[in-house]
């Protein structure tokens, strides 16, 4: 059998398995580039059949990107955990005074840079606390250290609820401090920060913190500031279907308005050591891969779906592949959010190691820069790990939901 005639023995395999499960009539639309409703996404997280809302994301996915999936060589700093907020989801915020706290200086974060210099890395990624008495002036140092540690970086700094501090706290207007922020280097802005865009949920467990309106009014201005952004939402908490739904409604919408998202990020709740803790919360693979297939289909005017590996596991991401990201993240190299909260995923992976998780998976590895320029050739098979175990695969089949709420990960005094 040929390649052709093997294709269409898969499509015509897939569409009655999308028939049978009811979903007919979204898969039209689909095909027909009609936008789905809000009925529409309910019914795809509703569906008992997973293969089959899956199948109709990976042909979304597949149209747009074919084979190709994008991770980038990167590495985090989380610059305080000083935060003057206390959200029920977060582990890694600290109140100053408590021994965990830890605040790092411009030189600290540009020694950070600098100890990666013999590693190829393009972008770092720099989110932290809201720290209650750091000047204006910190934050623009932050990036400047960066840039001054490898001046060829990308920095993709401060997620909403950093922006609109800096935005409160400077005098200056609106205007004025994209300015700033763009001479001191700042290229993009995470997405991190949007939890779920709900008031309920809001109220319920991040309420002192920016709101679902204000994390958009904010997004907005940072796109029509001209700074590409991502979009995340954190899932498997107290949020409802319907909340999720609503949730990708409103990013579709600003995405209409603006154009300037280039990722949606899924981000699976890990509840050790939060306030959420002792609720059962937690994500499952099906709701990860529902998750990740959902947004495709509901997120027509993203490009790129990302299948983050530390909240995911590297196991449910690289499924993923196949529901409709076309993206795995980087190689992260220093990563406290997740961990403080009990991941069980390494702190980071090599090229190869992720390379190794594509490929495997039956999908071509594709380096890519934060904005999505295609870089080189993909890696050679075997690279030096970065601190990381040189095997893929780090933790024992199942220990995901497993680990006790044991000491902390994160470590004082890191500043
Ligand atoms: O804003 C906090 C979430 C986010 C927990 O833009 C938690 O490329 C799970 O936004 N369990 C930070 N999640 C991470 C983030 C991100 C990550 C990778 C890539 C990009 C990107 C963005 O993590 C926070 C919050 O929404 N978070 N606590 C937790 N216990």
């Amino acid at each position: 059998m040929n390649a052709t005639a093997h294709a269409h023995l898969d499509e015509s395999l897939a569409t009655r398995l999308i028939a049978k499960a009811g979903l007919a009539d979204i898969e039209r639309k689909v095909r027909a580039g009609e936008r789905l409703s809000f009925e529409d996404g309910v019914k795809l997280y509703e569906s008992p059949h997973l293969a089959a809302v899956g199948l109709l994301a990976h042909r979304v996915r597949t149209a747009r990107h074919g084979r190709k999936t994008y991770f980038n060589i990167n590495q985090h700093v989380n610059y305080t955990n000083i935060c003057i907020y206390s959200c029920k989801f977060c582990a890694f915020a600290a109140k100053e005074g408590e021994e965990r706290a830890y605040l790092m200086t411009p030189a600290i974060v540009e020694q950070k840079v600098k100890e990666q210099l013999h590693r190829p890395v393009t972008e770092v990624h720099m989110v932290a606390g809201i720290h209650p008495t750091m000047p204006y002036e910190y934050y623009l140092d932050v990036v400047r250290a960066a840039k001054r540690g490898r001046p060829d970086i990308h920095v993709k700094a401060f997620t909403m609820v950093e922006i609109e501090h800096m935005l409160n706290i400077s005098g200056k207007s609106e205007d004025e401090v994209f300015a700033d922020l763009r001479e001191a280097g700042l290229g993009s802005c995470p997405g991190g920060g949007a939890e779920v865009l709900v008031d309920r949920v809001h109220k319920a467990v991040f309420r002192e913190k920016t709101s679902p309106d204000r994390w958009l009014a904010t997004a907005r201005k940072v796109q029509q500031h001209g700074f590409k952004m991502n979009a995340t939402m954190l899932y498997g908490h107290i949020e409802r279907t319907d909340e999720r739904v609503t949730h990708f409604m409103k990013l579709r919408a600003l995405q209409d308005e603006c154009g300037g998202f280039m990722a949606f990020i899924p981000l699976a709740f890990w509840p050790y050591h939060t306030d959420l803790e002792n609720y059962g919360h937690v994500t499952t693979g099906h709701l990860d891969l529902r998750s990740i297939a959902v947004a495709r289909l509901m997120l027509d005017n993203f490009p790129h779906v990302k299948a983050y590996w530390i909240m995911l596991t590297q196991e449910s991401a690289q499924t993923a592949l196949s529901f409709g990201a076309n993206d795995i993240d980087g190689t992260v190299t220093e990563e406290k959010i997740t961990h403080d909260a009990g991941t069980t995923e390494p702190q980071a992976l090599s090229e190869a190691q992720l390379a190794h998780l594509i490929r495997e998976a039956g999908y071509e590895p594709v380096q890519r820069t934060t904005v999505y320029e295609e870089i080189g050739a993909e890696p050679a098979a075997v690279m030096p790990p970065i601190g990381a175990p040189a095997a893929p695969r780090t933790e024992p089949a199942g220990a995901r939901r497993r680990p006790a709420a044991g000491p902390r990960a994160a470590e004082a005094g890191n500043g």
